[in-house]
């Protein structure tokens, strides 16, 4: 099933892992091992050149995919999904405008306006053609919007009446920097994801975050996010800490 109905239906607790090397042995083991959804970090990582094998690598194993682009960059939320990505995750968001625009580039019209060419990996080359492709295309997609910077905050109760909006999807990082905060773990980083959180949850929109650890995923998820993510950097280094402390190389 797709990200998108998985959503639609209510489901919580996802958890879904980036990938910001261009490594289609990453994709697999995340599918392999049971993550929900991938998300290949075009904007942090390396990915951007890889991502139609990438695309391939995750549908090999079953696990919807969505690209992270560059911030304002619809040509990039454009040609993700022409390679057949489920969805796109969209960085750095401050205005309604900028939050609308980038909705509607992932939809073909009337909801948006994406081109259509038919001869693309998303319409199986011309096998998925006509009025069908357009309608199951625009209610497949999953267009998640970071909320991240200070305007996307100040702007969030707008932002979440759009039409499209699968979701919103809280980077820590940048909000801690956004708001002259130390980390992404301090008391007023954790009260502003949990005003965002309410306000989601008023509004009737999926939330969720980069967890970053397990246990921060753990205590979101009893406040029942939707969704949560980590990174492989971030599931790498502990495990390899761990490793050499208990097999010293020298
Ligand atoms: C952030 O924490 O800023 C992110 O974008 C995480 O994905
Ligand atoms: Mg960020």
């Amino acid at each position: 099933m797709v990200l998108a109905d998985r959503l639609r239906r209510g489901e919580r607790g996802l958890r879904g892992i980036f990938v910001g090397a261009p490594s289609v042995d990453l994709v697999e083991m995340a599918g392999l091992g049971g993550a929900d959804f991938v998300v290949l970090d075009a904007e942090h990582g390396t990915v951007w050149p890889a991502v139609p094998e990438l695309l391939r690598a995750a549908e090999a194993v079953r696990v919807p995919a969505l690209v992270r682009v560059l911030k304002g960059r619809t040509d990039m939320i454009w040609q993700a999904l022409d390679f057949g990505a489920e969805g796109v995750l969209v960085p750095g968001i401050r205005s309604v405008d900028e939050a609308r625009s980038a909705l509607r580039a992932a939809r073909y019209a009337p909801e948006g306006e994406r081109g259509l060419a038919f001869s693309t990996r998303a319409a199986t080359y011309g096998y998925d053609a006509g009025p069908e492709f357009l309608k199951k295309a625009n209610r497949q997609v999953t267009v998640l919007l970071q909320v991240e910077t200070r305007q996307a905050v100040e702007n969030l109760k707008d932002i979440l009446k759009l039409p499209g909006l699968n979701g919103i999807f809280v980077g820590p990082t940048d909000l801690s920097v956004a708001y002259g905060e130390e980390s992404r773990q301090t008391e007023r980083v954790v009260s502003l994801i949990e005003g965002i959180r309410q306000e989601a949850e008023q509004a009737g929109i999926p939330w969720g975050l980069f967890a970053g650890t397990a246990e921060n995923h753990r205590s979101w998820r009893k406040k029942g996010s939707w969704y949560c993510a980590t990174g492989i950097a971030n599931l790498f280094r502990p495990a390899l800490e761990a490793w050499l402390e208990r097999e010293p190389l020298s």
